[in-house]
């Protein structure tokens, strides 16, 4: 089933042209922005020494920290009145990278994400719920104006109140819902304890984080669903860049919006199709925040298999990052920021441990944060209340809720090399 037929069926020559076309455009765009003027020249290439598709390796990648540099609207190609929309995604730091949308980005973004799902089989006939965070996280309004779009009946549930989202999903006769695929094995738990049965349910798309084949088997079974990855970042609009297909065996990335490049992170260097490496995009549809060569982090391969359903190259699973980025009930957190909100607190040292597990399917963050020798009174009192601030801080910061557990000064591992200060105990599974 296709969205949009002749796009996502273009014979390789026509891709290429209109990749090649839309790329040109692309490169007039973003030499409206200073930073790739200066890229640019430093480079010592101008925008018409990109002739073919090849050529775009003469252009120096981007980064999340150039994004970063940029705060707030630096990489805004567009005046900011034709700037329609707003959404941030963590930074390293404390201010999260910005991202923004022209009226015409909008349109694109939700038609990219009508074709994600027309593709599994969902129509204008399906009872949407969409599971996620509506705020500056993409992919609540991502979905909800996707599914729209295509005629759907959208709940904007948003997250949180599990029984309710179970009794919304019963009573309303929800066909297909999103999620994070960890707040999926959730609601099937609850629903378990609150003995009920899901059997409305036909598609679920799962994605914002990395899960697995077992994950996908087990969602399927107590859902009784068929279970669908969906990958995208904010800085490439959203969800939306990849999706699996009903054979589920890969991901189709978007060819004619995105080009796709997979390379070794160490060197920068092109790797053969069927080897991992770390995605670079350059997004060719992009109006308000044109990019390119964007390093994503996100560590997968071109799949050297095609698919009969739709041309191009498929990208395996995601299966890491290149960088220190955590993603944590799909929300992501660099421990960089951890040690910001921490630095800020007298009463704590600088010594700090995290821990993630994954605890009945969810993923929980525990910080250890070593009190500070001169600020403790030795009150257990004092303790509890620090303890309760510590917590505030970091949500407020990082929008997650976190255990955080005080210890003495000094009872923390100290690092000679490298602080490795985050112990990632989620299972390889
Ligand atoms: O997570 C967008 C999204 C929303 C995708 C809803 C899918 C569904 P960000 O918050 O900017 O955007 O986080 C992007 O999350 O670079 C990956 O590291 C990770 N990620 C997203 N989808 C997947 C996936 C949204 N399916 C970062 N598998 C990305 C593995 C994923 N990791």
């Amino acid at each position: 089933m296709y969205w949009n037929e002749k796009i996502e069926t273009l014979k390789p020559d026509a891709l290429s042209a209109l990749q090649l076309k839309r790329l040109k455009k692309t490169l007039s765009l973003a030499q409206n922005l200073d930073f790739y003027r200066k890229q640019f020249k430093n480079a010592g290439i101008q925008k018409t020494s990109i002739k073919t598709l090849d050529d775009i390796t003469k252009i120096p990648f981007t980064r999340k920290q150039d994004l970063r540099d940029g705060y707030p609207f630096g990489f805004f190609a567009v005046p900011l009145k034709q700037v329609v929309r707003i959404h941030t995604t963590s930074g390293t730091t404390g201010k999260p990278t910005v991202v923004g949308y022209t009226r015409k980005d909008l349109d694109t973004w939700s038609d990219l994400i009508a074709r994600n799902m027309t593709m599994v089989g969902i129509t204008d006939e399906d009872i949407f719920q969409n599971m996620v965070n509506y705020g500056m996280f993409t992919g609540g309004l991502g979905f909800h104006y996707g599914a729209e779009k295509i005629g759907m009946t959208v709940i904007p549930s948003a997250t949180g109140n599990t029984k309710r989202q179970i009794e919304m999903i019963n009573d309303f006769g929800v066909t297909a819902i999103h999620c994070t695929p960890s707040y999926a094995m959730h609601l099937s738990e609850v629903a378990e304890e609150m003995g009920t049965s899901l059997d409305s349910l036909k598609t679920g798309i799962f994605g914002a984080e990395s899960w697995s084949e077992s994950t996908r088997k087990a969602l399927e079974n107590r859902l009784g669903l068929t279970a669908y990855d969906s990958y995208g970042l904010s800085e490439l609009f959203g969800p939306g860049v990849a999706f699996e297909c009903p054979e589920r065996d890969g991901l189709h990335i978007w060819h004619d919006s995105y080009l796709v490049e997979i390379i070794d992170p160490k060197t920068g260097e092109h790797v053969a199709d069927g080897e991992r490496g770390e995605m670079v995009v350059t997004p060719l549809v992009k109006e308000a925040m044109p990019l390119l060569r964007y390093r994503t982090g996100d560590i997968t391969m071109l799949m050297e298999d095609g698919c009969l359903c739709r041309r191009g190259k498929k990208i395996a699973r995601i299966t890491g990052r290149s960088d220190d980025m955590l993603v944590i009930r799909g929300i992501n957190v660099f421990p960089s920021q951890i040690e910001h909100v921490l630095l800020r607190i007298p009463e704590v040292g600088n010594q700090f441990m995290v821990y993630i597990d994954r605890i009945n399917h969810l993923d929980e963050m525990t910080v250890e944060v070593e009190i500070n020798r001169d600020s403790f009174s030795g009150e257990l009192a004092d303790l509890t209340r620090l303890q309760k601030k510590v917590v505030k801080e970091l949500r407020d910061t990082l929008e997650l809720r976190t255990t955080v557990t005080l210890v003495e000064p000094g009872s923390l591992p100290r690092f000679e090399g490298k602080a490795k200060r985050v112990i990632d105990r989620r299972e390889a599974e």
